[in-house]
């Protein structure tokens, strides 16, 4: 008897071993294409988890706004429509300003600046997020920010009056204050928003042109720098307490291990892709001097303009990054 009751023991833990009975799908939508290196990274990151896990965590990615576009991602990761996700962090500066801290004009503008201002500005910004039933898993920037033009455009006044693509309150703002005109479109929409005369210009990364294959409507991009937008992944809050102590720990070390990829093929994709629209034809180079100074100055009122409406907390990020320089 003793013999069968710890045969059927072996048998349930085989069994367990095999096909855990708390197996659990997380759905994780992402917002830009599947080629694109934010997904590849969230791809990698989900596999880790579901081997990590030994399965007991499937995460499933659903890129280019399959299951829910950009915009909606959060709110449904907020309220538990799906259990992880990522976003563009300063997509949410209508929220809060806070969120908007890496889209300030010419305040950090290469890799290293960009990852000093994330040490700087995370504990604010997990505070806001925890406080939103969400719980921060790795944030990856995209490339620094240039500028996509149909026609040459040597200064702010040949601007004037053109059509142009924003993703964020940063880049709308952008837009009135060199007289262009906004019109907010989601990555996955742009190609199509510029073949049929939508807009005429973005603020972006050479990836996200590349990924878009913009010169099939667009034949200049100047390498500005201006800002180094994040992405991140967020994992609601609920869900993540009711993850076991052991799948926290392997979930926490895919996320360190998709932070670090993730920036690596960041700065791969920064030359690789400008490369690509030359390739497509575009003409690819650094702004006129004159344009770059006069963008500058609209970097100062945007700055500006940002401290005043994230207050004390939004300076003591930018302090923090001063000092850090
Ligand atoms: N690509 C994204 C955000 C920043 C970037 O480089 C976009 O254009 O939507």
């Amino acid at each position: 008897m003793k013999k069968l009751t710890n045969l059927l023991a072996a048998t349930a833990l085989t069994a367990a071993a095999a096909a855990p009975a708390m197996a659990e799908k997380w759905d994780m939508p992402m917002a830009y294409s599947a080629s694109n290196f934010h997904s590849a990274t969230g791809a990698e990151f989900a596999k880790c988890v579901t081997t990590g896990t030994g399965g007991e965590i499937e995460i499933v990615t659903h890129p280019s706004g399959s299951l829910f576009k950009g915009a909606d991602i959060k709110r449904a990761i907020q309220t538990g429509q799906a259990p992880i996700g990522e976003r563009l962090l300063s997509g949410h500066q209508n929220e809060n300003a806070l969120f908007g801290f890496d889209s300030i004009p010419f305040l950090a503008t290469s890799f290293d600046d960009s990852a000093k201002l994330w040490e700087a500005a995370k504990p604010s910004i997990e505070k806001v997020l925890a406080e939103q039933n969400l719980t921060l898993l790795y944030a990856v920037p995209w490339p620094p920010q240039g500028l996509y033009f149909k026609n040459e455009v040597n200064s702010v006044a040949d601007m004037k009056g053109i059509k142009f693509r924003s993703y964020n309150n940063a880049t709308s703002r952008l837009a009135e204050l060199t007289g262009m005109l906004p019109v907010t479109i989601e990555a996955a929409e742009i190609s199509q928003a510029f073949a049929t005369g939508v807009a005429d210009s973005m603020v972006s990364s050479g990836s996200t042109g590349y990924d878009r294959k913009v010169w099939e409507s667009l034949n200049y991009f100047y390498e500005v720098d201006a800002w180094l937008p994040r992405n991140y992944v967020m994992v609601n809050s609920d869900v993540w307490s009711g993850v076991s102590d052991a799948n926290k720990n392997v979930i926490k070390g895919c996320a360190e291990l998709a932070e670090y990829a993730g920036n690596w093929r960041a700065k791969e994709y920064t030359g690789f892709t400008l490369q690509g629209l030359r390739d497509g034809g575009m003409t690819v180079g650094p702004a006129s001097e004159q344009m770059t100074n006069e963008l500058k100055e609209i970097g100062v009122t945007m700055t500006n303009e940002w401290l005043e409406a994230a207050g004390d907390e939004g300076k003591a990020i930018v302090d923090a990054f001063n000092a850090s320089q």
